[in-house]
Protein backbone atom coordinates (compact mmCIF):
# COMPACT_ATOMS: atom_id res chain seq x y z
CA UNK A 1 0.00 0.00 0.00
CA UNK A 2 0.82 3.57 -0.83
CA UNK A 3 -0.31 6.98 0.06
CA UNK A 4 1.69 8.85 -2.72
CA UNK A 5 2.32 7.45 -6.25
CA UNK A 6 5.47 9.45 -8.53
CA UNK A 7 5.21 9.08 -11.83
CA UNK A 8 8.25 10.57 -14.40
CA UNK A 9 8.29 10.19 -18.06
CA UNK A 10 11.75 9.08 -18.33
CA UNK A 11 14.54 7.60 -16.80
CA UNK A 12 16.29 10.65 -17.11
CA UNK A 13 13.77 12.69 -14.73
CA UNK A 14 15.20 10.83 -11.97
CA UNK A 15 17.91 12.50 -10.91
CA UNK A 16 15.66 15.51 -10.36
CA UNK A 17 12.53 13.51 -8.89
CA UNK A 18 15.37 11.80 -6.51
CA UNK A 19 14.90 14.94 -4.35
CA UNK A 20 11.76 14.43 -4.23
CA UNK A 21 11.67 10.20 -3.09
CA UNK A 22 14.75 11.00 -0.69
CA UNK A 23 12.03 13.98 1.28
CA UNK A 24 9.33 11.79 1.19
CA UNK A 25 11.33 8.92 2.64
CA UNK A 26 12.60 10.93 5.32
CA UNK A 27 9.25 11.84 6.31
CA UNK A 28 8.42 8.03 6.59
CA UNK A 29 5.64 8.55 3.41
CA UNK A 30 4.69 5.54 2.02
CA UNK A 31 5.26 5.84 -1.86
CA UNK A 32 6.03 4.38 -5.20
CA UNK A 33 8.20 5.12 -8.19
CA UNK A 34 7.08 4.48 -11.73
CA UNK A 35 8.41 5.74 -15.42
CA UNK A 36 5.63 6.30 -18.08
CA UNK A 37 5.80 8.22 -20.75
CA UNK A 38 2.59 10.05 -22.20
CA UNK A 39 4.13 9.32 -25.85
CA UNK A 40 6.41 6.33 -25.47
CA UNK A 41 4.34 4.21 -23.85
CA UNK A 42 0.36 4.95 -24.27
CA UNK A 43 -0.66 1.48 -22.99
CA UNK A 44 1.30 2.04 -19.94
CA UNK A 45 -0.35 5.42 -19.09
CA UNK A 46 -3.60 3.74 -19.47
CA UNK A 47 -3.31 1.13 -17.02
CA UNK A 48 -0.85 3.10 -14.26
CA UNK A 49 -3.69 6.11 -14.37
CA UNK A 50 -6.85 3.91 -14.48
CA UNK A 51 -5.60 1.54 -11.35
CA UNK A 52 -4.73 4.44 -9.25
CA UNK A 53 -6.53 4.22 -5.86
CA UNK A 54 -5.81 0.34 -5.82
CA UNK A 55 -3.09 0.23 -3.68
CA UNK A 56 -4.48 3.31 -1.10
CA UNK A 57 -2.77 6.23 -2.77
CA UNK A 58 -3.75 9.55 -2.13
CA UNK A 59 -2.22 11.94 -4.01
CA UNK A 60 0.13 11.73 -7.61
CA UNK A 61 3.20 13.46 -8.20
CA UNK A 62 3.66 13.37 -11.88
CA UNK A 63 7.31 14.85 -13.79
CA UNK A 64 7.94 15.26 -17.26
CA UNK A 65 9.54 17.60 -19.56
CA UNK A 66 9.07 19.28 -22.81
CA UNK A 67 5.61 18.88 -24.11
CA UNK A 68 5.40 17.51 -20.33
CA UNK A 69 1.82 16.36 -20.92
CA UNK A 70 2.18 13.39 -18.25
CA UNK A 71 0.56 14.95 -15.59
CA UNK A 72 -2.49 16.42 -17.21
CA UNK A 73 -2.96 12.98 -19.14
CA UNK A 74 -3.12 10.96 -15.32
CA UNK A 75 -5.48 13.84 -14.63
CA UNK A 76 -7.62 13.28 -17.00
CA UNK A 77 -8.30 9.66 -15.49
CA UNK A 78 -7.94 10.20 -11.61
CA UNK A 79 -9.85 12.29 -9.37
CA UNK A 80 -7.28 12.10 -7.08
CA UNK A 81 -4.60 15.35 -6.62
CA UNK A 82 -2.20 15.13 -9.06
CA UNK A 83 0.96 17.22 -8.63
CA UNK A 84 3.12 18.43 -11.17
CA UNK A 85 6.90 18.97 -11.77
CA UNK A 86 8.09 20.45 -14.76
CA UNK A 87 11.40 19.68 -15.72
CA UNK A 88 14.65 21.54 -17.08
CA UNK A 89 14.60 21.33 -20.78
CA UNK A 90 17.39 21.61 -23.27
CA UNK A 91 15.02 24.90 -24.79
CA UNK A 92 14.74 27.87 -22.20
CA UNK A 93 15.75 25.96 -19.34
CA UNK A 94 12.50 24.42 -19.01
CA UNK A 95 9.97 26.95 -19.43
CA UNK A 96 8.36 25.10 -22.38
CA UNK A 97 7.98 22.30 -19.49
CA UNK A 98 6.88 25.03 -17.11
CA UNK A 99 4.25 26.41 -19.53
CA UNK A 100 2.52 23.61 -21.05
CA UNK A 101 2.38 21.86 -17.94
CA UNK A 102 0.43 24.52 -16.12
CA UNK A 103 -1.91 25.51 -19.08
CA UNK A 104 -4.52 22.99 -18.22
CA UNK A 105 -8.17 23.36 -19.93
CA UNK A 106 -10.41 24.26 -16.94
CA UNK A 107 -12.28 21.01 -15.51
CA UNK A 108 -8.82 18.53 -15.63
CA UNK A 109 -6.53 20.35 -12.27
CA UNK A 110 -2.51 19.75 -12.05
CA UNK A 111 -1.10 21.31 -9.36
CA UNK A 112 2.46 22.83 -11.22
CA UNK A 113 5.02 23.27 -9.23
CA UNK A 114 8.25 25.54 -10.07
CA UNK A 115 10.48 23.69 -12.38
CA UNK A 116 13.52 21.38 -11.67
CA UNK A 117 14.63 20.50 -7.83
CA UNK A 118 13.06 22.96 -6.18
CA UNK A 119 9.44 21.58 -7.99
CA UNK A 120 10.33 18.19 -7.03
CA UNK A 121 11.76 19.22 -3.47
CA UNK A 122 7.81 21.03 -2.85
CA UNK A 123 5.66 18.15 -4.71
CA UNK A 124 7.01 15.93 -1.72
CA UNK A 125 6.50 18.37 0.86
CA UNK A 126 2.69 19.44 -0.89
CA UNK A 127 1.86 15.81 -0.85
CA UNK A 128 2.76 14.88 2.50
CA UNK A 129 0.83 18.13 3.76
CA UNK A 130 -2.04 16.24 1.87
CA UNK A 131 -1.82 13.13 3.49
CA UNK A 132 -0.93 14.72 6.52
CA UNK A 133 -4.95 16.24 6.54
CA UNK A 134 -5.38 12.44 7.71
CA UNK A 135 -2.55 11.05 9.48
CA UNK A 136 -1.40 13.07 12.88
CA UNK A 137 2.14 11.66 13.36
CA UNK A 138 3.05 12.57 9.67
CA UNK A 139 1.02 16.08 10.38
CA UNK A 140 3.74 16.32 13.33
CA UNK A 141 6.81 14.72 11.42
CA UNK A 142 6.14 17.53 8.73
CA UNK A 143 6.10 20.68 10.83
CA UNK A 144 9.00 19.39 12.97
CA UNK A 145 10.76 19.33 9.08
CA UNK A 146 9.60 22.62 8.47
CA UNK A 147 11.14 24.09 11.96
CA UNK A 148 14.33 22.35 11.29
CA UNK A 149 14.70 24.11 8.19
CA UNK A 150 13.58 27.72 10.24
CA UNK A 151 16.17 27.03 12.46
CA UNK A 152 18.58 26.63 9.92
CA UNK A 153 18.52 29.89 8.44
CA UNK A 154 21.49 31.72 9.30
CA UNK A 155 20.92 35.94 10.66
CA UNK A 156 24.16 37.06 8.63
CA UNK A 157 25.86 35.06 5.79
CA UNK A 158 29.13 34.04 6.92
CA UNK A 159 32.15 36.72 7.43
C1 LIG B 1 9.86 13.86 -21.40
O1 LIG B 1 10.90 14.13 -22.27
C2 LIG B 1 10.51 13.27 -20.19
O2 LIG B 1 9.73 13.53 -19.05
C3 LIG B 1 11.86 13.94 -20.13
O3 LIG B 1 11.85 15.05 -19.24
C4 LIG B 1 12.08 14.43 -21.55
C5 LIG B 1 13.27 13.79 -22.20
O4 LIG B 1 13.15 12.39 -22.13
P1 LIG B 1 14.35 11.46 -22.63
O5 LIG B 1 14.56 11.75 -24.08
O6 LIG B 1 15.56 11.84 -21.77
O7 LIG B 1 13.90 10.06 -22.33
O8 LIG B 1 8.93 12.98 -21.94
Amino acid sequence: MYDVSMVMGSVSDWKTMVKGAELLKELQVRHDVRVVSAHRTPERLHAYATALGQQGEKVVIAAAGGSAHLAGMVAAYTCLPVIGVPMVSSFQDGLDSLLSMVNMPAGVPVATMAVGEAGATNAALLAAAIVALSDEPLKQRLQAWRQKQTDNVALRPPQ
